[in-house]
């Protein structure tokens, strides 16, 4: 993450109360979206919430798309699950896409990414082929999830981070805690 992002604390709606912050963590499928999670979530506590298995577990998915090789996702049942806990605070929340969630549950979103060689290998060692593999790079290449956090939050709390090395996964671990840290001075 470049150094020299100014990470704005305040709530990103105002008036809402949180007793600690909640933070989206996504990107294209391999960007290393869990794998930052959960070393987030052992560092600081909070709560991960990795939405495709909560959304398994808890009967949101629908049919399978056939074309993009996935389930389709019942988003108005997962959100009316998942309020509660966002209303509190303290949620990493680990998911693929973001233009779905309500804006005023994230007060920081951060977008990883990568390079196309680094995510073709990865999906490639995860068995994904075709046109998933196609679709999933293509996706990363023309920075849709970047370009979809940035039409759905404020501007000024959508950070793209690299998760390229795991130099650099130590270092977003390290400045997702100073603004955790931040947050909860600020607030
Ligand atoms: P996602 O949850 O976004 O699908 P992941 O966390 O499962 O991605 O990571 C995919 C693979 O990439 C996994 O084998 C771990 C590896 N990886 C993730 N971040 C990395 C990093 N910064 N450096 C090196 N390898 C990384």
């Amino acid at each position: 993450m470049d150094d020299s992002i100014e990470m704005d604390c305040a709530p990103a709606v105002p008036n809402i109360k949180r007793e600690a912050p909640n933070i989206l963590i996504t990107g294209t499928p391999g960007v290393g979206k869990s794998t930052l999670c959960r070393m987030l979530a052992e560092t600081t506590g909070m709560q991960w919430l990795e939405i495709s298995k909560i959304a398994k577990e808890n009967n949101c998915l629908e049919e399978y798309d056939e074309v993009y090789q996935c389930p389709v996702l019942d988003e108005d049942k997962l959100m009316d699950g998942m309020e509660e806990a966002m209303c509190q605070g303290g949620n990493i929340v680990d998911y693929h896409s973001c233009e779905f969630f309500p804006e005023r549950w994230f007060d920081v979103v951060f977008v990883l990414t990568t390079d196309n060689t680094t995510l073709y290998d990865r999906l490639t060692s995860r068995g994904y082929t075709g046109k998933k593999l196609q679709d999933n790079v293509e996706c990363e290449i023309f920075q849709v999830i970047l370009d979809e956090a940035k039409n759905s939050y404020k501007e000024e709390i959508v950070h793209e981070i690299q998760s390229i090395t795991p130099e650099q996964l130590q270092e977003n671990i390290e400045k997702i805690c100073l603004w955790i840290q931040q947050w909860f001075e600020t607030n």
